[in-house]
């Protein structure tokens, strides 16, 4: 039998703000902003793909043939191999669509927590998250860095570094002002 992740007492994670794209870093897993589909898309989720290679699509073939048939649902994640990219693991997560002012936050912390989940499952010590939502879902910078800082300082994990990894300046000062 193939030893298990070491027993981490569960904590809060460190948190770490980089500015810059989430394929260029190096992490045990890196939290992808997918959609459903599993298949592929935009953003982060397009520039996880072509830098992960075809291994990364090939899993989530399988995921949507097998345990994802109606496809991955929002606020839940699950992992396959990292590919060409330098990690061990990809967590694809299905964020929500922002629907305007009042928009239940929920989904969108449970895609922090469930990635932390399945990071805990797997062994990770050290994830890389994107502004998930933010883009091609139109989730306000603002309001997005507050649910994601909250969900990860209220995360109970062996996780021992979350790094939030942001595309840009606005996405990084917005990620920064939560940290203050
Ligand atoms: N590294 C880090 N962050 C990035 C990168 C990158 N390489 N590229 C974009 N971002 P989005 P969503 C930022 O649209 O809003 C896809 O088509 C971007 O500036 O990637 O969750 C999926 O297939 C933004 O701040 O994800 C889904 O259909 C953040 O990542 C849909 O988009 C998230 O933008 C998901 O939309």
């Amino acid at each position: 039998m193939t030893p298990g992740p070491t027993p981490v007492p569960p904590s809060a994670p460190a948190l770490v703000l980089v500015r810059g794209d989430i394929t260029r870093q190096s992490a045990d897993a890196l939290v992808n902003a997918a959609n459903s589909s599993l298949l592929g898309g935009g953003g982060v989720d397009g520039a996880i793909h072509r830098r992960g290679g075809p291994a990364v699509l090939e899993e989530c073939r399988a995921l949507r043939a097998s345990r994802y048939g109606r496809g991955l649902p929002t606020g839940q994640a699950v992992a396959t191999t990292a590919g060409a990219l330098d990690a061990r693991w990809v967590i694809h997560t299905v964020g929500p669509v922002y629907q305007g002012p009042g928009t239940d936050p929920a989904l969108l912390a449970s895609c922090y927590r469930e990635s932390l989940r399945v990071a805990d499952e797997l062994g990770a010590r050290t994830v890389a998250f994107p502004a998930i939502s933010t883009g091609v879902y139109r989730w306000p910078l603002d309001d997005a860095a507050r649910v994601a800082v909250e969900a990860v300082r209220g995360a109970r994990t062996a996780v021992a570094e979350v790094r939030f990894v942001l595309f840009d300046e606005p996405a990084y000062q917005a990620f920064a002002a939560q940290l203050d």
